[in-house]
């Protein structure tokens, strides 16, 4: 062999016990990720440090405890007749006397009651990342792709005609289709509605586009950024969260988790062209959850595609490839539209309220659980006060520090738990093949 030729066997030998190397990293992972079971995101104390520090703006004379309502039983958001649908403009918040944030999409602040509840969260985006924005023009791409090829799965009332799919898990009314939705009532309806955790029906022909959007790493990144988002403003929920949607994947093998870079079962893909929403509240989400919604396409935030905020007077700039936590169900929201020549998508993702109801009714759903007389009895008497206990699980700015910690360890503890398991599983085969 001569110089040259071992020199080029060396190169190519070496390429071939790191590409060995980086394969085996990839297995472990994906070995661990399968031993750790479901639900678990590896979520490191580091990713939750990124989006901290935010600035606050408090509401002095807003108390989440009184002026925001959920439904009996504080599962999900209030009952209201959907009015009109109208568009909300810059000018017509201007006129209401609503305050305008004139956010960069980076910077993170936090709004909060007057008792520093965390109602809604400007997250900004992974700060000193430079392949972020390209990452979001390429993620807006991918969802320009799958307008062209998908049907709307959404009911008509919520927005303008625009392309939506949503996919993930839910429970009840979530389930239905768009046609379903919308023009089946009373007794013909309710027989067609889930009793218990479903994947989301999708229209055929959205599968291809949902493909694609799923398997699209632009759009992962984004879902991964969402669930840390979560973990650091919302602690005390992503560990319920994590607690109760574990039951229900336990229980059912069936149910796909369609990101596993994220704790939440359900993700709606708005995907314009023009994505905007006419007041609403996202009320079949979970009372006290948060959505997790990012702006994606080309418009000047400071014309359009703003977040109006109802309950709280507020309307905020939402520049694309920036993201916002609040909470969706009982606040009332929409946006304002963005010029004619423009582009907006938004990725957003949420847990239906229904799926914590199941669980906590011992797996059942309201209508099951009220046939049974005794159990009508606890559940009436839980309702009592279940709103204010629902609050409690919203952070306070001052407590935000120790209840992330709270987390970290408790998921530490739930990690160390399932290796034991993994270990327990693993070790015979191990000493049989030795
Ligand atoms: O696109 C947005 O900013 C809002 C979307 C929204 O409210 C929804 O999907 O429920
Ligand atoms: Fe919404």
């Amino acid at each position: 062999m001569s110089k040259e030729e071992y020199k080029a066997w060396r190169a190519k030998e070496r390429n071939r016990l790191k590409r060995r190397a980086q394969k085996q990293r990839g297995l472990l992972r994906l070995k661990e990720e399968k031993a750790l079971g479901p639900l678990f995101v590896v979520l490191r104390p580091f990713q939750i440090a990124r989006y901290s520090s935010p600035s606050v703006m408090r509401l002095g004379r807003f108390d989440a405890s009184i002026d925001l309502k959920a439904a009996v039983g504080a599962f999900v958001g209030p009952t209201t007749q959907q009015g009109p649908v109208e568009e909300c403009t810059l000018q017509w918040c201007t006129e209401q006397g609503y305050t305008i944030i004139e956010w960069d999409g980076r910077m993170p602040e936090v709004v909060t009651d007057c008792r520093g509840r965390i109602l809604l969260v400007l997250a900004g985006r992974p700060p000193n990342d430079d392949t972020w924005d390209d990452s979001m023009g390429r993620a807006a791409i991918a969802s320009e792709k799958a307008e062209g090829n998908a049907i709307s799965s959404a009911p008509p009332a919520r927005g303008g005609p625009q392309m939506t799919i949503v996919r993930g898990v839910g429970i009840g009314e979530g389930t239905l289709g768009r046609f379903q939705s919308a023009y089946l009532t009373g007794v013909v309806k309710s027989a067609v509605l889930s009793q218990h955790p479903q994947m989301l029906r999708q229209h055929k022909k959205n599968i291809p586009a949902l493909q694609d959007i799923i398997r699209d790493e632009d759009v992962q990144r984004v879902i991964g950024v969402g669930n840390s988002i979560l973990a650091t403003y919302a602690p005390k929920i992503y560990r319920e969260m994590v607690e109760k949607l574990t039951q229900i994947y336990d229980r059912d093998p069936t149910l796909e988790r369609l990101f596993p870079k994220s704790v939440f079962p359900a993700q709606t893909a708005n995907l314009g062209p023009r994505t905007i929403t006419s007041f609403h509240f996202d009320s079949k989400n979970k009372a006290n959850g948060y959505i997790v919604l990012t702006s994606l396409g080309g418009f000047d935030p400071k014309k359009g595609g703003h977040l109006v905020l109802k309950s709280l007077k507020l309307v905020v700039e939402f520049p694309p490839g920036s993201t916002v936590l609040f909470l969706s169900s009982v606040i009332e929201h929409a946006n304002t539209p963005v010029q004619l020549h423009e582009r907006r998508m938004s990725l957003t993702q949420y847990a239906a309220g229904g799926l914590f109801r199941w669980v906590d009714y011992g797996f059942k759903t309201q209508a099951q659980m009220e046939e049974d007389p005794d159990h009508a009895v606890t559940v009436e008497a839980k309702r009592k006060g279940a709103w204010r206990k629902a609050i409690e699980q919203i952070s306070k700015v001052d407590e935000l520090g120790s209840d992330q910690e709270a987390l970290i360890r408790w998921l530490k503890e739930r990690r160390a738990s399932y290796r034991r398991r993994d270990t327990m599983f693993y070790s015979v085969p191990d000493t049989v093949c030795a």
